[in-house]
């Protein structure tokens, strides 16, 4: 038998090519149905920002509903004789704004912002939004906040605190943030306030 070096023939190479082409085809479809599901890079930045915007709003209130308010002279959960507040904070099921606070710039404190498994417009929530003008930066953007009560007084780590009397209640909230913004990917964060 007599071999020889053979190359491709033209129709190999075209049949070649043409597989080669419907594999590319394949790939850039995958790529452009992947496409719109990646965060936007300017939005992931807005979403932070929102984020640490609010968590400015909701950390800079009292801790709790029975908190004193004015100068902080007691604490919730406290026992001090005389005190109309007397060994008492909210009860965790309770979380969320109370009597009369239907706007944020009443909300006083930490837990008002509990959205009770809802999505809310975020510019609801910023104080902005309250006097007339909209905060047309945050359009579309949606928020979704859990107030739940925590434990730190276990060395540092903190548990939920799953049977909260209105006395165990007393020593933390975890402020949990999800942001999702317009086409966007869900964004959580999450923070913690002390009873202070
Ligand atoms: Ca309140
Ligand atoms: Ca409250």
């Amino acid at each position: 038998m007599h071999h020889h070096k053979r190359g491709f023939t033209l129709i190999e190479m075209i049949v070649g090519m043409s597989l080669m082409a419907i594999a590319l085809t394949g790939v850039l479809s995958m790529l452009i149905n992947l496409a719109p599901h990646t965060i936007d890079p300017v939005r992931q930045v807005q979403a932070a920002q929102l984020a640490q915007r609010l968590y400015g709003e909701i950390l800079s209130r009292s801790f709790d509903e029975y908190s004193d308010h004015s100068n902080g002279k007691y604490r919730c959960g406290e026992t001090i004789t005389g005190d109309p507040y007397d060994d008492k904070c909210t009860h965790a099921d309770l979380y969320g704004p109370d009597g009369g606070e239907t706007s944020p710039y009443l909300y006083n404190d930490v837990d008002d912002y509990h959205t009770k498994g809802l999505w809310v417009e975020a510019n609801d929530l910023l104080q902005s939004s309250l006097h007339g003008t909209p905060d047309e930066e945050y359009r579309q953007f949606k928020v979704l906040i859990t107030v739940t009560s925590v434990d730190f007084s276990s060395g540092g780590a903190e548990s939920f605190i799953t049977a909260c009397s209105e006395k165990k209640c007393s020593i933390g909230k975890r402020i949990d943030m999800s942001i999702l913004p317009p086409r966007g990917t869900q964004i959580d964060f999450t923070a913690f306030r002390g009873n202070y």
